[in-house]
């Protein structure tokens, strides 16, 4: 089957912003083919056709900051002469599932509503983060890195809810040699595509995808979070009882609750099929068969099932795991009550098969 990005489920033209229409295809892919990598915009896309594309001869990354030698690296000659790095990761939009959350908080959630599926698992190549700011000047002792973060912006064009887009993560995580964060010229052994942050973009295994800045152009290093309002005045979880936007703003809600950061856990049922072998059934239940993707901002050790409510859980197999930080995908058996299953084996995609439910997701360091 030929993949094309036309194949996204589109929420919004412009930005652009869609992802993949339905998780039991997407889990086929252990890792995500281009077109089938969702994308999430706060601004209009740099296209060719606008002429906004970042030009490979002329990009500059700058960096200036506490304790740095303030330089701009130009891609081709300096960025690129770092060793290569490659790493395996999961990229989840905190907005992953929102839907899900609509429908189970009986809240009306600010924001897109994402299906199950703004979630890829891709094979990112860059260079290492830590080195580029060892060569500039930080210190690797650690105690120089406390309450301190790598502010990233990208300038190339005006975002809905401020002049650029910006987050940043603590120092500490940019210099952890196992925390693999890289700067990405590369997505599955290709070039970034414009909508993905060609020429670089900012991977930081096991945070929020709103922290993977696109097309990122300057680095700071500062004693506070980056000033951006998508690091300031969104992507948190307010208190239930802050229940608009100016009881938010009037009581500064914003600065009193932290920045959402690390990848919440979380697992994903694609598909039941019905695998009862034709003579084997017993009389009141049928042997289904779940499959689907769990993610974390760390490894996941492993995933149970149940069918009765949580009573009784059923160990699944994890079918694919890269590393620490790809997604893990999953598939376990599970008999499942005739009478309380309501049977739709048709609905393929749909989560919502009978009875089979709850995931009891375990990780660990
Ligand atoms: N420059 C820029 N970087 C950005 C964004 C953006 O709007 N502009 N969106 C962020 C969010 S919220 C997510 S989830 C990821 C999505 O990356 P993708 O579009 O490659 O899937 O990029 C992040 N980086
Ligand atoms: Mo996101």
């Amino acid at each position: 089957m030929v993949l094309h990005k036309g194949d996204l489920r589109v929420l919004s033209e412009s930005p652009y912003n869609a992802e993949p229409p339905d998780i039991a295809e997407l889990i086929q892919y252990p890792i995500t083919p281009i077109p089938l990598i969702y994308a999430r915009n706060h601004a209009l896309t740099v296209h060719v056709e606008n002429e906004r594309e970042p030009n490979i001869d002329t990009y500059k990354l700058k960096i200036d900051g506490e304790h740095v030698e303030e330089n701009e690296f130009n891609l081709k000659d300096t960025i690129l002469s770092f060793p290569r790095k490659e790493v395996v990761a999961a990229l989840n939009c905190a907005g992953n599932r929102r839907a899900k959350m609509a429908e189970k908080t009986q809240r009306d959630p600010e924001g897109l509503m994402w299906s199950e599926a703004t979630i890829s698992n891709v094979r990112w190549a860059g260079l290492s983060l830590c080195d580029l700011l060892i060569f500039s000047g930080v210190s690797t002792e650690i105690d120089k890195w406390e309450n301190k973060h790598v502010c990233f912006a990208s300038h190339a064009v005006a975002c809905e809810q401020d002049s650029y887009f910006g987050a940043s993560i603590p120092l500490a995580k940019a210099m952890d040699e196992k925390g693999d964060v890289i700067l990405a010229y590369e997505m599955n052994g290709e070039s970034l595509t414009p909508e993905h942050g060609f020429p670089l973009r900012v991977v930081v295994p096991g945070f929020s995808g709103a922290r993977w800045v696109k097309t990122v152009d300057s680095l700071t290093i500062s004693h506070d979070e980056s000033p951006c309002f998508y690091q300031r005045r969104d992507y948190k979880v307010l208190p239930d009882n802050v229940t608009s936007q100016d009881m938010a703003d009037s009581q500064d809600w914003w600065s009193r609750v932290p920045a959402m950061q690390a990848v919440a856990l979380n697992s994903v049922i694609a598909k039941v099929e019905d695998i009862t072998l034709p003579g084997l059934s017993r009389d009141n239940t049928v042997l289904v068969k779940a499959t689907g993707y769990a993610v974390s901002s760390e490894r996941i050790t492993q995933v149970d099932i149940t069918a009765d409510e949580g009573k009784t859980w059923v160990p699944t197999r994890i079918t694919y795991q890269e590393g620490r930080w790809s997604w893990a995908l999953w598939e376990g058996d599970v008999n499942v009550d005739r009478d309380v299953s309501d049977v739709d084996f048709e609905r393929g995609g749909s989560k919502q098969y009978g009875a089979v439910q709850v995931m009891r997701v375990v990780q660990c360091r």
